[in-house]
């Protein structure tokens, strides 16, 4: 019999790579997707599979994490073997302007999860993986990060998962559930949603590259982050899952870039070397043309910012077995790559005479 994994945020940059990691090693996989009015399965249509074959390995049910019936039934009809909850209104700035709806669905709706496998008697056949975060640290007090340091959460979302770290803590604690809090740190992919700064850039610098944007305006280009590759970090999820006892994780590269490393890197990528002059909203970045193709936008600062995150996943590392396989200039690469090709589609419809597409930061 294979195994049985449910996946909650399953059309999503990791739902997707983990749903595809565990589909190759043989499991059953369901994932919970919202009902949206538009199709928002893109990430993973390559892995579905139509429901009417024999035996299909992947099933996707209708869900919310704010919504416990639906939570409830799923779990109850599917009766996993390894639930990953990776749902959540996962963007930072935007957990400032709603900060209630992202409190119900990151903090409380692991809690419906938990509270599921309690009511549904599956504590002793159900592990649970929750989706914690570098963001945690916030404010940092200790460098580089690891399982011990104190947290200092700086946003909203970063409070809700807090409450949700502690919530998953807790039901191993007092229930026994297996339980696990993998901390990870930043990972992107070609994948990641547009709206995060590293595929903003990659995605811009494309678009600039081809004529088909002017300018890339960002946020903070001081803030410091430990990126790594999402297809990477998955493999860690599930080998959380497969140790004897429940025990949390930090997952990160030890490696940290300032936003503006990252906006040099994709450039070089693109064949264009960045000149930067200015300070602070001033600051500005220059092609070898002398055209400004970088600008600060203070409507992107938010209203409390995490300046810097690193982290020390020697724990993973040695209990593991874990270890990241992506550098920093091969992920840029592999991004930048996917969005060249992406904007060289888009030139090739507009060089035809064609002008619906939209940019959208
Ligand atoms: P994404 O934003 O790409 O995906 C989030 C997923 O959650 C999407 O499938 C989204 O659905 C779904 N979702 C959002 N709200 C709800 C809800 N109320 N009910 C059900 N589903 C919902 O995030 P990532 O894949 O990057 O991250 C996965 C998880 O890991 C998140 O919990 C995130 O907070 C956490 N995390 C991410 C890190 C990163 O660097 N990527 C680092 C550390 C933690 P839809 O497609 O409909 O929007
Ligand atoms: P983060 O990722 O907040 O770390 O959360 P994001 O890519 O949004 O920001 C990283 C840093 O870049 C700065 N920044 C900008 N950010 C965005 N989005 N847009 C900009 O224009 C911009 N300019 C500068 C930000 O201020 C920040 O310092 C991600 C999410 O995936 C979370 O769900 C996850 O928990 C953490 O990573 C770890």
């Amino acid at each position: 019999m294979s195994k049985v994994a449910l996946i909650t945020g399953i059309t999503g940059q990791d739902g997707a790579y983990l749903a595809e990691f565990l589909l190759g090693k043989g499991y059953t996989v369901h994932g919970i997707k919202r009902r949206s009015s538009l199709f928002n399965t893109d990430r993973i249509d390559h892995l579905y599979q139509d429901p009417h074959v024999e035996n299909p390995r992947m099933i996707l049910h209708y869900g919310d994490l704010t919504d416990s019936s639906s939570l409830v039934r799923t779990i109850q009809q599917v009766q996993p073997d390894e639930i990953y909850n990776l749902a959540a209104q996962s963007h930072v700035a935007v957990s400032f302007e709603e900060p209630e709806y992202t409190a119900n669905s990151d903090a409380l709706g692991a809690l419906r999860i938990l509270e599921a496998i309690r009511i549904l008697g599956l504590e002793n056949k159900t592990r649970f993986y929750q989706a914690s975060t570098s963001e945690l640290y916030g404010l940092v007090q200790q460098v580089p990060q690891t399982e011990t340091t104190p947290f200092y959460p700086r946003s909203p979302y970063a409070v809700a998962k807090l409450y949700a770290y502690w919530i998953t803590v807790n039901y191993r604690e007092a229930y026994g559930v297996y339980a696990c809090n993998g901390i990870l740190f930043n990972h992107e992919s070609p994948l990641r949603g547009e709206t995060f700064v590293t595929r903003k850039i990659t995605r811009a610098l494309s678009r600039i590259k081809l004529g088909l944007q002017d300018c890339l305006y960002l946020g903070n280009l001081d803030a410091k982050r430990d990126w790594g590759h999402a297809r990477d970090y998955v493999t860690m999820m599930w080998l959380m899952l497969q140790q004897e006892a429940p025990e949390d994780f930090v997952i990160a590269t030890g490696v940290q870039y300032s936003v503006r490393d990252f906006v040099d890197a994709a450039a070089r990528e693109a064949g264009i070397e960045i000149r930067w002059e200015g300070e602070g909203i001033e600051e500005k970045g220059y092609d070898g043309s002398g055209k400004c193709i970088v600008a600060v936008d203070p409507r992107y600062f938010r209203p409390a910012e995490v300046e810097t995150l690193l982290g020390d996943s020697s724990k993973a590392r040695e209990k593991l077995g874990w270890k990241p396989e992506t550098s920093f200039d091969d992920l840029v690469a592999e991004m930048m790559r996917e969005d060249l090709q992406s904007a060289a589609r888009d030139e090739l419809v507009k060089s035809h005479g064609y002008s619906a597409y939209n940019y959208h930061e």
